[in-house]
């Protein structure tokens, strides 16, 4: 038999029968079943004139159709044919400049509100020429000059008091150098002004919710794990510790301390810490750092009545880093919010920062990454996302039940494959509580499953587990569950978080519903549980004996912004190199020296590693990968040592961190 002219053995006529068998078998699937996100929800691009550098950080839309966009650069430009209907252009007419770095905007009564670095700005063109006419003060803040006094809003609710939030300044760590620096403000429209609630670190993202409610984006960064969700009622403390230099102030209506803080300050879970801080807030929902972004934004709730897909009710937060949408669900326990989060789109062009409802249910997002690196290459950019109308099969919904929880998905699945207990991969896990920079993940676990009831519609099934832990982030990860009609889930895993407990009946499982084997057996492939691997031989910390000295030795820093000190570095084939690192940074970076033509390949599995990344350094098993340090907090330093590579050329190192690896590398130049 020739195949493609070539003469085969029977051992390759088997092979090549079965990938023939196989790759039929999977396009058949494929053109039956799309499964990319794009066949569900789609974007388009708003073209931007060349001379307009839209770094946007504020929208707000018109009820006349037309989309108003503020950028950091302090101009706002009001964007007719924002919806492109026929396909033709979005037209730009220039409304305001002059103002300083507007990261929020509003539209009400006709007019537009903004929030400059230092004010709440009213902006009204009275004379109809699509310009402003009038700058009017609402709202003065306090500033030190730190560039990380970023200021966003304002959201209107429905008394007219606008809400504004104000980062803390970054010195090395979070810090409220100015007053009212770490807190949410509500603005009265005469310009008084009330503090709500404080421990905000770098809140870019937040919103007024259909029941009124304030929701908060926090991003990873000191006293906070991981990205995050949190409600935030008057009096309510966050978890950064910046803003706490204004709780003496008559206004404030909390008085903690960052000395009654310290008590907590010892890495223990956040859930743990608020048992004693009684104003410490707990997160509604954690966004597991890396596997589902790296650093939340806004968030929009759906109440498009359908027009935006099956997700109604819902919640979607921006990611900048990971330029993409997640989605979220919220419940509310013991009268607290508190759900999940689930992966929902990716692939925008720039750093998503804004997001906003167009009058027609689809979702404006504008972005940047000047500054603030993200997956998306672009400088700038402003997309339009569409549901297209058909359903993907998903997780719609995870709700906690008093012994486990309950999964919906938004077509009915195939109930054998929702009753095989191998389609499970449930685990559990949380972060510390700190002033350092972020947070491992600790403490994971397997949650094995005791039983599974399937709805008779299939739309539901509900996991009986063990070893639920209150404060948690739990994972529920899917296997091969199929819709009835064979369709595939677009998405497979959520992350909730499990603050309480509902009260109600325990399941009394049925025969058919127990789990028989322990499903911790079956989960054996998973690992969610094990150590952290040995220190490997790529990774060497103490001088071998035999060595006398090193022939060479090597140091790399860190810069701030995502940089090493370096980008080549010079050894001799098959030298003695000592590698000192030094982290001059104020995030965790590594450095892995990879095989030539290797860098992005050891890049993506590093980022897919998931919840194992942390333990592993964010290193991945592979022989691409020659040597490594580890993951090291700001401020420290390691030092390697390694046997250069005998042959010569170019080896790429980099930091695998994910999201850092387009930019932080340079090469190791081997040379005889
Ligand atoms: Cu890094």
């Amino acid at each position: 038999m020739l195949w493609f002219g070539k003469k085969l053995s029977r051992n390759d006529m088997f092979k090549k029968g079965f990938f023939l068998l196989a790759f039929s078998f999977c396009s058949a699937l494929l053109m039956a079943q799309p499964q990319t996100e794009e066949d569900y929800y789609a974007i388009k691009t708003l073209s931007i004139p060349d001379d307009i550098k839209l770094e946007v950080g504020g929208i707000a839309i018109l009820p006349d159709g037309r989309i108003a966009v503020s950028t950091r650069r302090g101009e706002i430009w009001m964007i007719e044919n924002a919806y492109s209907k026929d396909g033709s252009a979005p037209h730009y007419t220039r409304f305001a400049s002059g103002l300083h770095e507007v990261l929020g905007l509003a539209y009400k009564d006709g007019s537009l509100y903004c929030t400059q670095r230092g004010e709440l700005t009213k902006l009204t063109d009275d004379d109809n020429d699509g310009r402003a006419d009038r700058y009017e003060p609402v709202y003065v803040f306090e500033l030190s000059g730190n560039y990380h006094e970023y200021a966003y809003g304002p959201i209107f609710d429905k008394n007219g008091d606008m809400y504004v939030t104000l980062n803390v300044a970054w010195i090395g760590y979070g810090e409220g150098l100015a007053k009212w620096h770490g807190w949410a403000l509500k603005i009265h429209p005469d310009g008084t002004m009330e503090p709500i609630a404080t421990g905000l670190r770098s809140p870019a993202g937040f919103m007024l919710n259909s029941a009124g409610d304030l929701l908060y984006a926090e991003n990873q960064g000191d006293w906070v794990g991981s990205g995050r969700v949190t409600h935030l009622e008057k009096g309510d403390f966050a978890g950064n510790a910046g803003g706490l230099n204004w709780t003496g102030e008559p206004e404030s209506p909390l008085h903690l301390t960052k000395k009654e803080l310290a008590t907590v300050d010892n890495g223990q879970p956040l859930y743990e810490a608020a048992k004693k801080i009684k104003e410490l807030k707990l997160p509604a929902v954690w966004f597991p750092h890396t596997i589902m972004g790296i650093s939340t934004a806004d968030i929009l709730e759906d109440q498009t009545g359908g027009a935006f897909g099956p997700f109604g009710g819902q919640y979607f937060v921006a990611d900048q880093g990971h330029s993409k949408i997640m989605r979220m669900t919220l419940e509310k326990v013991n009268g607290k919010y508190q759900g999940a989060c689930y992966p929902f789109r990716e692939g925008f062009a720039s750093g998503l920062v804004r997001l906003r409802w167009g009058i027609d249910g689809s979702i404006f997002g504008g972005m940047t990454s000047r500054g603030w690196a993200s997956t998306g290459k672009e400088l700038y950019a402003l997309q339009n996302l569409g549901w297209t109308g058909k359903v993907p099969f998903e997780m719609k919904n995870i709700k906690a039940m008093p012994d486990g929880f309950e999964v919906e998905f938004t077509l009915p699945a195939d109930k054998k494959t929702l009753q095989n207990a191998m389609n499970y991969d449930l685990a559990n896990f949380t972060y510390m509580y700190h002033h350092i920079y972020g947070s491992p993940v600790i403490n994971n676990g397997p949650c094995p499953l005791k039983g599974i009831i399937v709805s008779d519609d299939g739309t539901r099934v509900r996991l009986v587990m063990d070893s639920l832990k209150l404060g948690y982030i739990h994972q529920i990860k899917l296997g091969a569950i199929t819709a009835a009609d064979g369709k595939q889930l677009l998405h497979n895993v959520g992350y909730y978080t499990l603050n309480y407990l509902p009260e109600g009946e325990k399941a009394k499982l049925k025969p058919n519903e127990v789990v028989k084997m322990t499903h911790a057996m079956m989960m054996g492939g998973t690992k969610t549980g094990t150590a952290p691997k040995a220190l490997s031989a790529k990774r060497v910390l103490k001088m071998p004996a035999d060595w006398g000295k090193p022939d060479q030795v090597i140091s790399l820093s860190t810069r701030p912004g995502l940089k090493f000190d370096k980008n080549l570095m010079q050894v001799k084939a098959g030298s003695k190199v000592k590698l000192v690192f030094n982290n001059n940074d104020d995030m965790t970076h590594n450095v892995v020296i990879t095989l030539p033509g290797t860098a992005d390949d050891v890049a993506n599995l590093a980022i897919n590693l998931g919840l194992k990344g942390s333990q592993q350094n964010y290193v991945p098993v592979t022989s691409k990968v020659l040597y490594h340090t580890a993951l090291i907090q700001p401020n420290t330093t390691e030092s390697i040592y390694f046997i250069a590579p005998v042959k010569p050329g170019n080896y790429i190192f980099v930091c695998t961190y994910p999201g850092h690896a387009s930019v932080m590398r340079g090469i190791l130049k081997v040379s005889n």
